[in-house]
C-alpha cells in the first residue's frame, strides 16, 4: 500500500521516469538483458536539485546512471543498501559527470546525496517485470 501512494503521488507530481520504457524494443522479452542507462542532472541555484529523482527500472536488469553535477557544489550518489557512493565534483569549470553501475533486485531503493541529504533524494523502483509478449 506504501509503494501505491508513493507510485501515484510520483505520477501526479510527474516526476517519475521510467527507464525500461525508454529502451523497450519488440524482443525485449526475449533478448539478453541490456544495460539500462540514465542521466541525472543536478541544476542550481543554492544546494541543487537532481532531475529525475525518481525512476523506475527493470530488476535484475544492470543499470547505468551518469550524473552531471550544474551546481558549484559537491554532490552524492549514494544507495546504502547496495554500497553504491560515489562524488561529483563542483562544476567550477564546466559541467562534471560521474558513471555509476549497478543491478537492482525487485524492489525500492532509496538514493540520496550525503551533503544534502535533507532535500536532494529519491527512489530507483525496480519493480516492473517484462516476459515474452508483454511488450
Ligand atoms: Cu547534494
Amino acid at each position: 500500500m506504501k509503494m501505491l501512494a508513493f507510485l501515484a503521488a510520483a505520477a501526479i507530481a510527474g516526476t517519475l521516469v521510467l527507464v525500461g520504457a525508454i529502451m523497450l524494443t519488440p524482443d525485449a522479452g526475449t533478448a539478453a538483458p541490456k544495460t539500462q542507462r540514465l542521466v541525472i542532472d543536478i541544476y542550481g541555484p543554492g544546494h541543487g536539485t537532481a532531475v529525475p529523482s525518481n525512476f523506475a527500472v527493470r530488476p535484475r536488469v544492470p543499470v547505468e546512471i551518469t550524473i552531471v553535477n550544474h551546481t558549484t557544489e559537491l554532490h552524492t550518489f549514494t544507495i546504502d543498501e547496495l554500497g553504491v557512493n560515489a562524488a561529483v565534483m563542483p562544476a567550477i569549470m564546466g559541467p562534471t559527470s560521474l558513471t555509476v553501475r549497478f543491478t537492482p533486485k525487485h524492489g525500492m531503493l532509496r538514493w540520496q546525496c550525503v551533503p544534502c541529504r535533507s532535500h536532494m533524494h529519491g527512489m530507483v523502483l525496480a519493480l516492473l517485470e517484462l516476459r515474452a509478449g508483454s511488450v
